[in-house]
């Protein structure tokens, strides 16, 4: 797969530390960008500048002078690229020729210049004008028999203004389809929270890492992921907080991290102990982990200890007692089996949780993407509960969320089920009646191209048929599509995957500075612990051909609806009008939204729980339940592995910037089973063996991919992993959490064969 010969080599240096800064450095030289980015590096996350593309993290109050991270640096590297893709490149390239490359090679091609439009006749994309594009958008638009045939996706990178629009084009064009990329992610987190605390959001804020006495770390990379959490994680440390990482795989980062912005520790490379319990867990052993844990509290409650906050529980829970039936009845030998961890680890993770006053759970992928996803994290709620760890400095829930903006996107209406309430507000503000009914998230747009009944599919950044599971049927189902859109800045497998019809639109990226009618204009975005900030870039624009995401929607907006309610054109030009709106439509979060953005650190949204208010119908916390040990049906095959696909430290999501996994030692190659030698030795596997995998389902569907090689690797037994999106043609549609319809990509039942 790749240019070169695949190898392996144990990392044994701290994450972080002069690795990464000889990372950044080489990445901004391969995209030739060094001066450009380096100077742009110095406005990302400073009050003035942008915001990084990468992940939600929140940036540090002035602690640090810079505050990025290789991974952030990696993001600008790749949008502020020299590279560009032209009507030359596409004159000389066929899609079908295009689609023999791979995911690395079309991101190197660069930045998209203008906009063009699949041609049938020559298979190729040719130049086409902004006012065409628009024309045949609305005359698509326009032809359905119904609007809920059009798909209207968003990826967390589309900044607030644009997304706030978008929710309001498509619903007076009158349909609540809002799959978005929050579907594949943290959906969990959005509908699990609600029920237990009333609100879909983490609790935390920055602050609260210095003053937490125990942090868990659960199904989250770290140190690739939110790169910049290493800074709190590692300081926490110092102040002698313990840090408990939860994880299949021994994240490099999680054990030990030299921070690469700390000069006293680069100079002596030196570097910090990070867990000071890493816990092995096995896939899908979270919940018997934390029953186990709650076993331990209670048997030791009832033996007379004082652990459990008694008064929190009775002024602000309900439904503890059932919680506490279902953790006494698990036995030792079930929630070892489950959890793959020993009782006495579990005993000593209960010891970290019960003598901390302040506890913090923050979490990932790994817990969100389980077909009982949604429940899970709700359990997570439950034993933050039992020590009142709400509305107390260092203590809550942290949902380490993905793309910069994808919980903004959320907050600013891109919701496929929203209240009746909101809609009420919709109404009352624009003037028109929107569609009431329900509509599709990712997967149910996935299903609905499947079956026909999908015509239209626009996306709004991101990389919809690379993203979504079971890539042979969705790439099969996108084709048949009447007319595929892709508002995008660089080239992916979503424009190759086209429907008859195909437009490429690009866009102006984070890092570029968007000048409209009424002058400059910045944008905002909402971190994952709910920071609103604005967002100014300060690059030139890749080229003069791109147009800003908010023009974009208002353009399709005026060209589809000619009766609107909506004053469009005044939004392209001026985005504090958009301000006003969200503020209009949101007044209990967004009041005075245009003034109080002026503060160069912005404002916090309202978060009740951190004040023990509760939005639950009842005004309680709620204790959740989830009867049993198991997050994903069981499968009844001895040869049965469970697939966690997970990022490397050189991907981000389907963009993927080298074929290198540094911390875990892989290089130059991406089709990599991580397995424990004794489940390979069992199959008859020879190390490195050359191997497939193929899904075990009984849906008749032969799900496999070819052309794996198996690398030793500490997992547990049982329990092995491999890359993402190389490995979606294996995970079955239909595979999900019910109650947020995010894919148990962490959790995919297969087999491994040899090749
Ligand atoms: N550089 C970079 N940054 C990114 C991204 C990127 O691709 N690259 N993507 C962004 C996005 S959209 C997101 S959502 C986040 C994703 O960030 P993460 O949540 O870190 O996502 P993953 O890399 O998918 O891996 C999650 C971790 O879960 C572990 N895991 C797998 N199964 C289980 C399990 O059953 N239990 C437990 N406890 N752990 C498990 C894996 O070993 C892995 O360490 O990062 C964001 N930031
Ligand atoms: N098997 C498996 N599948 C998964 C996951 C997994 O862990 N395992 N993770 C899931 C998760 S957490 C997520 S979030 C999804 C990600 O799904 P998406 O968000 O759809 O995918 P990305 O790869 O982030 O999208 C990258 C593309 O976005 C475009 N882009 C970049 N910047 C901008 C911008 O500023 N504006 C616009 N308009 N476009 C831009 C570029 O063209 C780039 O090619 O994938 C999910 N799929
Ligand atoms: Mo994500």
């Amino acid at each position: 797969m790749a240019d070169g010969k695949a190898r392996f080599k144990t990392y044994n240096h701290p994450a972080g530390g002069w690795g990464a800064a000889a990372a950044t450095t080489k990445i901004l030289l391969e995209q030739s960008v060094v001066t450009k980015g380096s100077r742009a590096l110095l406005s990302m996350n400073q009050p003035g500048g942008f915001k990084c593309p990468s992940c939600a993290f929140p940036d540090a109050e002035c602690k640090k002078t810079l505050d990025f991270c290789e991974n952030g640096a990696k993001a600008l590297a790749f949008e502020a690229t020299k590279f560009r893709v032209t009507r030359e490149f596409f004159e000389q390239h066929t899609v079908s020729e295009l689609m023999e490359q791979s995911d690395h090679w079309l991101e190197m091609q660069g930045r998209l210049t203008e906009p063009m439009r699949y041609d049938a006749a020559s298979d190729r994309y040719v130049p086409c004008s902004w006012d065409d594009a628009f024309a045949l958008i609305s005359e698509h638009l326009r032809a359905l028999e119904s609007p809920h045939h059009a798909e209207f996706y968003t990826s967390g990178r589309t900044p607030n203004e644009a997304a706030f629009l978008y929710s309001i084009f498509v619903r007076e064009f009158g349909t609540n389809n809002f799959p978005d990329c929050s579907n594949m992610c943290h959906e969990p987190t959005s509908r699990g929270l609600p029920p237990s605390i009333g609100i879909g959001k983490g609790t935390v804020i920055l602050e609260d890492f210095d003053h937490a006495e125990a942090i868990f770390v659960i199904g989250q990379n770290t140190g690739t992921n939110s790169p910049r959490m290493m800074s709190n994680l590692v300081e926490a440390r110092k102040r002698g907080a313990p840090i408990v990482a939860v994880n299949p795989m021994p994240e490099r980062a999680l054990v030990r991290f030299a921070d690469p912005q700390d000069v006293i520790q680069m100079a002596t490379f030196g570097s910090t102990k990070i867990a000071s319990e890493f816990v092995h867990i096995k896939i899908g052993g979270d919940l018997a982990l934390v029953k186990g844990m709650m076993k331990v509290i209670f048997e030791r409650e009832a033996s007379g200890e004082q652990i459990i906050d008694w008064d929190f529980i009775r002024e602000h829970t309900v439904g503890l007692e059932p919680i506490r039936a279902d953790a006494i009845a698990q036995t030792w030998r079930e929630l070892e089996q489950a959890s793959g961890v020993a009782e006495e680890q579990i005993r000593r993770c209960a010891e970290i949780y019960i003598r901390s006053n302040a506890t913090m759970i923050c979490y990932g992928m790994g817990i969100t993407q389980h077909q009982e996803g949604s429940r899970l994290v709700q359990q997570l709620v439950n034993l933050l509960l039992l020590k009142g760890n709400f509305g107390r400095p260092g203590a809550g829930i942290a949902p380490i969320r993905g793309h910069s903006n994808v919980q903004g996107d959320r907050t600013v209406g891109i919701d496929e089920q929203p209240s009746q309430a909101y809609l009420d507000r919709i109404r009352d503000v624009f003037g028109f009646e929107p569609p009431r009914a329900h509509g599709h998230h990712t997967v149910e747009t996935v299903a609905a191209a499947v079956a026909g009944t999908a015509k239209v599919f626009i996306g709004l950044g991101g990389n919809f048929v690379r993203a979504v599971p079971d890539t042979e049927r969705s790439y099969a189902a996108m084709r048949q599509l009447a007319l595929t859109v892709a508002i995008t800045t660089k080239l992916n497998r979503g424009h190759l995957v086209h429907g008859r019809d195909a437009l490429m639109l690009p866009v102006i990226a984070r890092s570029e500075m968007i000048s409209t009618g009424a002058g400059e204009q910045f944008v905002t975005i909402e971190d994952s612990m709910s920071n609103v900030t604005a967002s100014r870039g300060v690059l030139t624009p890749a080229s003069p051909h791109l147009l800003p995401e908010v023009e974009i929607v208002c353009r399709m907006a005026l060209a589809t609806l000619p009766g609107s309610k909506v004053d469009w054109k005044s939004y392209i030009d001026d985005y504090e009008l958009i301000r006003d709106k969200i503020a209009e439509v949101y007044p209990e979060i967004y009041s005075d939204f245009s003034e109080r953005i002026k503060n160069p650190r912005g404002f916090h949204l309202d978060i009740p729980p951190r004040r023990r208010v509760w939005p639950t119908p009842n005004g309680k916390a709620n204790f959740q339940p989830l009867p049993g040990l198991e997050v994903n049906v069981p499968v009844a095959d001895p040869a049965m592995l469970r697939l966690a696909t997970v990022r490397s430290h050189d991907q981000f999501n389907t963009t993927i910037y080298s074929n290198n996994d540094r911390y875990r030692g892989v290089y130059n190659d991406r089709m990599i089973v991580f397995m424990n030698a004794d489940d390979r030795a069992e199959r008859g596997l020879a190390s490195g063996a050359s191997v497939a995998m193929e899904t075990i389902s009984n849906d008749g569907v032969q799900r496999r991919v070819d052309g794996l090689t198996v690398l030793d690797y500490p997992m547990p037994r049982g329990s092995i992993a491999g890359y993402y999106p190389e490995l979606n043609p294996l995970l079955p549609l239909d595979y999900y959490d019910k109650i947020s319809g995010t894919p148990a990509a962490k959790s995919i039942p297969v087999r491994v064969i040899a090749a």
